[in-house]
């Protein structure tokens, strides 16, 4: 049967699976928009703003374990996806991209809107593909959906220039396959036999897991490393959830804003078992001061990432579910009260959890009590913007259960936690979604507003304004003798904003009024806000001083009269 190119694309997207695109109209896709009418099990969900089609993409795909896909035009449509493929790309998130391009007969002529994206997503994809005839068009889609899952996940880009998806061709759909999970090789076997000896001989061992796990699955398989071996685990910043944060041995997140005595740990530990994670700079502080008595064991998909950092002296390449399967029988429950009690030391001498005294109401008052919430279903999903409070968030909230913890970690994009949460909750329809908002962030997405309005997406948005640009505040504070430049950023009356929207609204200046104001954002049907104003003058700590080492990981210094929790 003959086929449009547009009509192509369609029949691809749901031979894939999708029923959902996050997208924008234009002159140069309004062929494959035209043909969205013949296909209405596609749910167009259309943002304010491309780069939000892209989070949203990210935010369901994280969510659901799906292809997330989103839609825009050519030239500025294209160029606005950017800041989310390479978010994606940094945080290993299947997404395919599907972008009008103009005519083939126009392409190098500077044409209205004309715009080499393909050349611009090489860098921020792990493929991008320029669609010249519409017979390519089945196969191109079906190699990125393949590409988009296999190995190390992320984003495809295709390319697809208007008269491509006008062209009538005999339609032929390759067979959609499921991605093999790569075998373990008799090799990697024998490594991890090795890595067993070593965790068995181990008197100080750490597992520090990432966000592999939660790709992989392998939630299971690592708690059975953990209690087969009685090691803690300590999570990245995308690892939260993989472990589940109740648990006795879980240890909470380590790195530039870790807790005190994960750092302290890893840089006294004699092993680390890294598991689906990167040992990037934010994990490890300054390289060459990392963990300076541990040998390491790296399991990574990735065959880069492992020595890339840090040198590995047990490299496991391969799927960490099934990687872990293997390893766990393998490893003996070790008593090693000495290290454990060093432990225990370190979190009972050095508590990091801490809320400066203050008149005015402080952020992590506001966070923590969230964990109220959340703990109540864990279904509940929390998404973040970038900065103090998306640290405050992974520092003070419990996640028991994978992927209720989203944010944007390697490319740390602000804007990512309105339209994020729009596309966890298409994803997770019926599950509690709260953003956790900047107030800088917030003002960079925040027409996605109307879109959940529109939509009808119950979001809770606790947005945590302190006047500022937060983070930055606290590194010129620190750093650079406190000459604040450019980070005050009054907002709008947010309230009303939000009502303007069509999306409910209070604000909130008293601890006494917080958890209230959340079982008020619960109990209304439909998206609901609160502005909760909070002193603007409070930093996050711990933190690793930039170039510093984990062992030079600084305390509050109002510890003393803090009130930990
Ligand atoms: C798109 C983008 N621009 C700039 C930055 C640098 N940056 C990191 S955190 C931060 C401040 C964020 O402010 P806000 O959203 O209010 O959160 P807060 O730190 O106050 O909690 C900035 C500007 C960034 N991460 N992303």
């Amino acid at each position: 049967m003959k086929l449009k190119g547009s009509e192509i694309i369609c029949e691809s997207l749901l031979r894939e699976g999708v029923d959902v695109i996050f997208g924008h109209p234009g002159g140069a896709i309004l062929p494959f928009y035209d043909a969205l009418w013949s296909y209405p099990q596609l749910r167009h969900i259309l943002v304010r703003h491309e780069q939000a089609a892209a989070h949203a993409a990210d935010g369901y795909s994280r969510v659901t374990g799906k292809v997330g896909v989103c839609v825009a035009t050519s030239g500025p449509g294209a160029t606005n996806l950017v800041t989310g493929i390479m978010g994606a790309k940094a945080d290993s998130v299947p997404l395919v991209a599907i972008t009008g391009q103009v005519a083939r007969t126009a392409l190098g002529t500077e044409a209205f809107q004309e715009c080499d994206i393909c050349s611009i997503a090489a860098s921020c994809t792990k493929a991008a593909f320029m669609v010249m005839n519409s017979a390519d068009l089945a196969n191109t889609i079906r190699e990125a959906f393949y590409v988009s899952q296999e190995g190390r996940p992320g984003p495809v880009l295709i390319d697809v220039p208007r008269d491509v998806q006008l062209e009538l061709t005999e339609a032929e759909f390759p067979e959609v396959t499921a991605v093999p999970v790569p075998e373990v090789t008799t090799e990697v076997l024998e490594r991890l036999k090795e890595a067993a000896r070593l965790i068995n001989e181990a008197e100080r061992p750490v597992i520090i897991s990432g966000h592999g796990i939660l790709t992989s699955g392998a939630n299971r398989e690592l708690m059975s490393l953990a209690e087969g071996s009685g090691i803690p685990v300590i999570t990245t910043l995308l690892g939260l959830g993989g472990f589940p944060g109740g648990h006795p041995l879980s240890m909470g997140m380590l790195g530039m804003h870790g807790m005190y005595w994960c750092n302290i740990a890893v840089d006294q530990a004699d092993l680390i078992i890294g598991v689906g994670m990167r040992f990037d700079d934010r994990v490890t502080g300054k390289v060459d001061t990392f963990a300076p008595h541990a040998r390491i064991i790296h399991m990574d998909i990735e065959a880069t990432q492992i020595g890339r950092n840090v040198p590995v002296e047990v490299p496991l390449v391969g799927d960490a579910k099934a990687l872990l399967q293997k390893l766990a029988p393998m490893v003996v429950n070790t008593p090693r009260p000495d290290w454990m009690q060093y432990i225990e030391n370190l979190k009972r001498d050095h508590p990091s959890l801490l809320i400066p005294p203050s008149d005015s109401l402080q952020p992590q008052q506001v966070i923590s009590t969230l964990n109220t919430v959340l703990q109540e279903d864990p279904e509940t999903t929390i998404v973040t913007g970038v900065g103090q409070h998306q640290m405050w968030a992974a520092q003070f909230l419990s996640f028991n259960e994978s992927n209720t913890f989203v944010s944007s970690g390697g490319l740390g994009a602000m804007g990512f936690e309105l339209p994020a949460a729009l596309g966890v909750q298409v994803g997770k329809p019926g599950a509690p979604v709260w953003s956790i908002a900047g107030d800088g962030g917030f003002q960079m997405t925040l027409q996605e507003l109307i879109t959940i309005s529109e939509e009808k997406l119950p979001v809770k948005i606790a947005l945590i304004n302190n006047g500022s640009l937060g983070m930055v505040r606290q590194w010129q504070d620190m750093y650079f003798q406190g000459h604040q430049k450019a980070v005050s950023v009054p907002g709008p009356n947010f309230v009303k904003l939000a009502e303007a929207y069509g999306v409910a609204a209070v604000r909130v200046t008293e601890y006494e009024d917080v958890l209230p104001a959340m079982r008020q954002a619960q109990a209304h049907d439909g998206p609901f806000l609160i502005e909760f104003v909070v002193d603007s003058t409070t930093n996050v700590y711990p933190m690793v001083p930039p170039g510093g080492s984990l062992a030079d990981t600084l305390e509050d210094p109002s510890v003393a009269v803090g009130t930990g929790i």
